[in-house]
């Protein structure tokens, strides 16, 4: 490898390691601080690696499209390195070497650190062929460094970083509150990336799947405590919920298609007819739609009996559901009620501890199939006459056979505050 050489060394060089596989991250840190360093800190699911010349954070897999919880981890990045780091390293193994493949890893790069990125780069390659191969990306972003990895890395670095300052987060997509309230955090966190204390919490007996189930909060401010604190990060959440097969997915990929003018043929969230379950766990994207972020978050039917593991599912989507910051689309089948259906309401807010009624809009689906009057329909099924009415009357039909878009401007204009949600200032507030 070898870099420009320049006359400033920076004390300790800071790195943010990202690639597709861990071994090769844990490789290049290796690398770089010239040892197999001992002491590895595991936080959540980065693994930090420090001696008295390099401060290393090896990322968890951003780029995998089923990533978990991508906004949380893009905060841990920023918390770990703030204000940021002397430089950012893809680190690109032989599996994973087409020249795609690496565009769309720094494309999504620059799309979540913005522009500056680049110039803090290092795109480290496994071997000198994958190296060459991948030499035309220089082309295309003219100011990152492409390199092999050898065993002077730790120098080249050290130099490379001695001719730059220290990248700066730019707090755009996150703000700058959250990034700082997540450091603390995770400063308090012990080696194996557990809270030494824990969050402040509404429930006398703590945070945890039992004490959410069994002592809804009574009073908002209460419900806003008792919300996992650990995911303020001021994206909107709409999530879909319901019944197996009722259409969440689809409802999903039809939201998702009108907003982003997604027109690839593939299905984002899988949907379709079956006896089993399709959706499994807890699915989530990121778009932007009147200047304000929004996460969809498909869930699996949590009452489903054939779900495996309903309570950790109810857990992952709870950390979407805040008050405030979500509208839960609860999709029913027209034409297609079912006895499992009657009292879902209430069977979601115990697993939640909320009143979701309070955000909640009915969805139906299958809309175009659908010949009888809405009002003759729900009129002959009191208890979901009950659950609309319990929804303070708001719900809304799709046509997931249906492209036009607005179908789905007209649910999203029925979101409660949604003036206030998707208005300039609010957006803007949002950042803050
Ligand atoms: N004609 C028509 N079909 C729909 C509509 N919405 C959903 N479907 C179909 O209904 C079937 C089930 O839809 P999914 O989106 O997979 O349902 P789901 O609620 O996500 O189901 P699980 O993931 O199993 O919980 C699929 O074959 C969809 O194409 C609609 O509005 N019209
Ligand atoms: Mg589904």
């Amino acid at each position: 490898m070898s870099f420009n050489s320049g006359l400033r060394r920076p004390e300790k060089v800071t790195a943010i390691v990202f690639g597709k596989t861990r071994e090769f991250k844990t490789t290049i840190g290796n690398i770089i601080s010239g040892s197999k360093l001992e002491l590895v800190q595991k936080l959540n699911d980065f693994d930090l690696v420090e001696n008295d010349k390099v401060k290393i954070a090896i990322t968890p897999d951003f780029f995998d499209e089923k990533c978990p919880y991508p906004d949380q981890y893009i905060i841990d990045c920023m918390a770990l390195s703030s204000p940021g780091p002397s430089m950012f390293i893809l680190a690109i193994d032989s599996e994973n070497s087409q020249e795609d493949e690496v565009i769309a890893q720094i494309s999504k790069l620059h799309s979540i650190f913005g522009d500056n990125i680049t110039q803090h780069l290092a795109v480290i390659t496994h071997n000198v062929e994958i190296y060459k191969s991948l030499r035309v990306l220089k082309t295309r972003f003219t100011d990152i460094q492409l390199a092999t990895a050898s065993e002077n890395m730790y120098r080249s670095c050290q130099e490379w970083c001695s001719e730059r300052q220290p990248f700066q987060y730019h707090y755009e997509n996150y703000s700058e509150a959250v990034v700082k309230r997540r450091r603390k955090e995770l400063e308090n966190m012990g080696n194996n990336g557990c809270p030494v204390s824990q969050h402040v919490s509404a429930d006398v007996n703590g945070p945890g799947p039992s004490s959410s189930q069994n002592a809804p909060a009574e009073t908002a401010a209460e419900e806003e405590i008792s919300v996992c604190a650990h995911l303020k990060d001021n994206v909107f959440n709409i999530i879909l919920m319901g019944k197996a097969g009722t259409g969440k997915s689809a409802s999903a990929n039809t939201i998702l298609t009108a907003s982003t003018l997604y027109l690839g043929s593939k299905q984002i969230f899988p949907s379709k007819l079956c006896s089993m379950p399709v959706t499994t766990t807890c699915e989530t994207i990121i778009f932007k739609k009147f200047r304000k972020q929004i996460r969809l978050v498909d869930t699996p039917d949590f009452f489903n009996n054939q779900l495996e593991n309903p309570q950790e599912q109810i857990e992952a989507c709870r950390t979407y559901c805040q008050p405030g910051q979500c509208v839960v689309l609860l999709v029913i089948q027209l034409g297609r009620f079912t006895e499992g259906e009657v009292g879902i309401l209430e069977k979601l807010e115990d697993s939640f501890g909320w009143k979701i009624r309070k955000s909640t809009i009915v969805l139906f689906t299958h809309g175009e199939g659908f010949k009888s009057s809405l009002g003759k329909f729900m009129h002959e099924q009191p208890p979901l006459q009950h659950i609309v009415e319990t929804c303070e009357g708001r719900y809304h039909v799709f046509k997931n056979t249906s492209k036009d878009p607005q179908q789905v401007t007209e649910l999203l204009k029925k979101i409660p505050n949604y003036k206030n949600i998707f208005s300039k200032s609010g957006a803007k507030c949002c950042l803050c």
